[in-house]
């Protein structure tokens, strides 16, 4: 029952298939900066709804231009000037897409470059990896702009710096960058070129492995984290009962046990 992902219907994304399931998707508003628009929310819950039932095996979200992206749509939240019911159910939009993507079950690697601030890093801390190149910094200027974050940093950018952190980068608009940012945990990995093509290698990489350890890796983890540890360990038990037993699983184990497996060895 997989079903096609219609690349037409995607304006403000840019959405690429490449070779081995893996898809690119690229935020395509880079005279805005990639901000986030109400129609860029809707196509991010429309592609990351749909992944996971058409056989996508991994993604690498992007940016165009210089920028990853620059959060909330200012302009449009200023013009449309809404009540609070109203902004409400914009978070609750970005929830959904946001939410799409972290319990979806498929491997999201964000690859950031330039400002990845405000909704910009509520979205990049939705992705399960990522890539930083020099350029990229992170930062949530919600506080100087009078607002509050509305796409769940509160949730995933407390859980990758603390809450102190947190709440200083809001309080001080403070700007991390560099190495620090992954001493940090903002990003797990940084690189001299391009973070698109670290991200895509990485993407490869994860997309072969089988697709229900990969569902389980990208939605377990995180629905455990949400859970007492009694039922973390429960929940844990199930998803490996099904996933450690797949048929598919069979080969690569008797591959180890007839030793044409590759080993674990660390690098040279
Ligand atoms: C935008 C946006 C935007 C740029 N909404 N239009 N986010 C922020 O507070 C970050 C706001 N943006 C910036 O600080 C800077 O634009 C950047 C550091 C990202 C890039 O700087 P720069 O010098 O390359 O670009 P620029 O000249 O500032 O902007 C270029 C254009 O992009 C300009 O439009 P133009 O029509 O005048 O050419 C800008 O208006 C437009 N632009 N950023 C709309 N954010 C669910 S709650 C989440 C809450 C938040 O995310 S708050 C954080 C918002």
């Amino acid at each position: 029952m997989t079903i096609q992902i219609d690349i037409s219907r995607y304006k403000n994304l840019a959405v690429q298939e490449h070779e081995g399931g893996v898809w690119v998707v690229t935020l395509n508003r880079p005279a805005k900066r990639n901000a986030l628009d109400i129609e860029t929310i809707e196509e991010l819950v429309e592609f990351f709804s749909t992944a996971p039932r058409a056989g996508v095996r991994a993604v690498v979200l992007a940016g165009s231009g210089d920028h990853f992206c620059a959060g909330l749509d200012l302009i449009e939240h200023h013009d449309e000037d809404r009540s609070p019911a109203d902004f409400m159910h914009v978070c609750l939009r970005w929830h959904e897409a946001f939410n799409k993507m972290e319990y979806g079950g498929v491997p999201v690697v964000a690859a950031l470059q330039g400002a990845v601030v405000g909704g910009g890093l509520e979205l990049a801390s939705s992705a399960h990896i990522r890539v930083m190149d020099q350029t990229a910094y992170f930062a949530l200027p919600e506080g100087q702009r009078g607002l509050f974050t509305g796409g769940g940093a509160t949730i995933r950018v407390t859980d990758l710096v603390g809450k102190a952190r947190m709440i200083d980068m809001m309080l001080t608009g403070r700007v991390y960058q560099g190495q620090e940012a992954v001493d940090l945990g903002l990003a797990q990995y940084i690189v001299e070129g391009s973070s698109f093509e670290a991200a895509l290698e990485l993407a490869h990489k994860a997309a072969r492995n089988l697709p229900l350890s990969n569902f389980a890796i990208c939605s377990a983890v995180s629905h455990i984290q949400n859970m007492s540890a009694m039922d973390a360990a429960y929940t844990e038990a199930v998803v490996a009962g099904v996933v450690n037993t797949q048929p598919d699983a069979r080969a690569r184990l008797a591959a180890f046990a007839d030793k044409s497996a590759a080993r674990v060895r660390p690098k040279k």
